[in-house]
């Protein structure tokens, strides 16, 4: 019996150093709208969409810095986001540079929330697997400085029962590690929404530029099937003040095959008719984690962080 939910993906064009919250809330507004029109239930908006991705910048000066982080959310703003997601009962994620005082301390995090269709924050997810560098590299082209900006994520990987859907969260580079949809997989996750800013160029390895969109596409494709969920990924993307991040926004389904991608690297709104139950045959199947997998086995993914080789010639007379 199909469950069905209208499913919608906000891929955002560039956001420039001289564009101001107020006028990127407009155009996030725009897009709710155009999906909501398209019969949306539930938008997924991208990583840090309020600002241009300010970690490829080499900043000393904290207040410079903090400057691109909120302090409340809903802010200001951002509160005519929620006031009209609200009026039109469509449910959303959206990714931010939080700034936040826990237990005495100033904390930084590269962070997402899941949004209700009434409008209320019914979860966070504060990114954990933070890519780039934290030094300053002044012979690339760019930085990646998210090590240096935010700190690691503290909220694990959850999933929350909402809109009819076992919803999850994570952000960018999450998407390339299978442990973070694995995570979300044994939670029985149905939704997984990840936004994402990914510079076209690789600044630590030249590689050839079609490998890049490559990547994304079959990380996601992959942990779409071996979890048995839909992923809905949302891009920033253009050239933001002259800076390259592809598009490549999309929606997987459980089954692993890609039912709608942006044409485009600018503000472009793709949505899906999706059936939540389309992942339960492969779930009671091929991944029914409960009947198939052999955790006494998979000790090494949890205890071991980097790779050891074995130190023994296997060859050796
Ligand atoms: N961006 C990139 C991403 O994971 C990256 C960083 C690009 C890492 C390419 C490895 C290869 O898509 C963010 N913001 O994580």
């Amino acid at each position: 019996m199909a469950r069905r939910m209208t499913l919608a993906v906000a891929q955002q064009g560039p956001v420039h150093l001289k564009d101001n919250r107020a006028s990127v809330v407009k155009r996030l507004i725009a897009m709710l709208e155009r999906a909501h029109s398209m019969g949306a239930e539930f938008v997924v908006f991208t990583e840090l969409a309020l600002t241009t991705f300010f970690p490829r910048y080499w900043m000393t000066d904290q207040s410079e810095i903090d400057a691109f982080f909120e302090t409340s959310m809903p802010s200001n703003e951002t509160e005519p986001l929620f006031q009209r997601a609200r009026e039109l009962a469509v449910g959303f994620y959206l990714g931010y540079a939080e700034k936040t005082e826990e237990n005495g301390r100033t904390r930084r995090f590269n962070t997402s929330i899941l949004v209700n269709r009434k409008g209320k924050i019914v979860g966070k997810y504060r990114k954990i697997h933070l890519p780039g560098h934290s030094d300053h590299l002044p012979k690339a082209p760019f930085q990646h400085l998210e090590k240096r900006y935010f700190e690691v994520g503290n909220l694990g990987f959850k999933v929350w029962r909402t809109m009819g859907a076992n919803v999850g969260m994570c952000i960018c580079n999450d998407r390339r590690w299978p442990e973070t949809f694995r995570v979300l997989g044994l939670q029985a996750v149905e939704v997984v929404a990840v936004g994402y800013n990914t510079p076209t160029e690789n600044i630590h390895h030249p590689e050839p530029a079609h490998l890049r969109m490559h990547h994304h596409l079959i990380t996601l494709q992959a942990n779409a099937y071996q979890n048995a969920t839909w992923v809905l990924a949302a891009a920033k993307c253009g050239r933001e003040d002259g800076f390259a991040m592809f598009g490549g926004s999309c929606i997987v389904a459980p089954t692993g095959e890609i039912v709608a991608q942006a044409q485009g690297e600018d503000d472009e709104v793709i949505v899906v008719d999706a059936d939540l139950e389309l992942g339960a045959y492969i779930k009671r199947g091929t991944f029914d984690f409960a009947r198939h997998r052999r955790i006494e086995h998979y000790g090494l993914i949890a205890e071991r962080t980097a790779a050891v080789a074995p130190t023994v010639d296997s060859d050796a007379d």
